[in-house]
């Protein structure tokens, strides 16, 4: 069965959206594979602290139908879709690998650029698959996050393994 990642984050009402988030995965999918939270400086603005994570699930759906069940969760948890992509959320789920797939074509893109670019997103992807490789670069996840530059990096882990 393909497996996917998805990554987590909410800065508005955080400890509601994010259980909330986990129990609706869960419902959809079962057996998911979460990582730690993270509690994150947000990226691009200035607002409240965020919570990341990463959940890992198994699906025999395409893309698109679990894009789908994504954009309906984010919006039972008071997502708006006006939303900028530079600002305070209550829940943003983003598919940001699906297999060895790769996406690019406006609307959805697999894998994300986030993964290389943003610690919120590769520390957590790192803890629960360290082997798995970056189907573009063909690096490990433990590898990415190694070389990653963590400079002026305002994030902690908050829950254990
Ligand atoms: N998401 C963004 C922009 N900035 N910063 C943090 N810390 N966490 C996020 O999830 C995040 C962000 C756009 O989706
Ligand atoms: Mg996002």
């Amino acid at each position: 069965m393909p497996t996917g990642y998805i990554s987590i984050g909410s800065n508005i009402d955080k400890d509601k959206h994010i259980p909330a988030s986990l129990e609706a995965l869960d419902l959809h999918f079962g057996n998911l594979n979460i990582s730690s939270i993270y509690e994150t400086a947000p990226i691009g603005f200035i607002g409240d602290t965020f919570y990341n994570l990463i959940v890992g699930f198994n699906s025999q759906l395409n893309v698109k139908e679990v894009a789908k069940i994504l954009r309906k969760i984010e919006l039972d948890n008071g997502r708006t879709r006006d939303s900028q992509k530079f600002s305070s959320r209550t829940l943003d789920l983003d598919l940001i690998l699906y297999d060895a797939l790769i996406i690019n074509d406006g609307r959805l893109q697999i894998p994300r650029d986030e993964i290389e670019r943003y610690a919120f997103v590769l520390e957590p992807l790192a803890e629960i698959a360290p082997n798995l490789k970056h189907p573009i670069s063909s690096l490990s996840y433990a590898d990415l996050w190694k070389k990653f530059d963590k400079t002026n990096l305002h994030q902690h882990r908050i829950t254990p393994i």
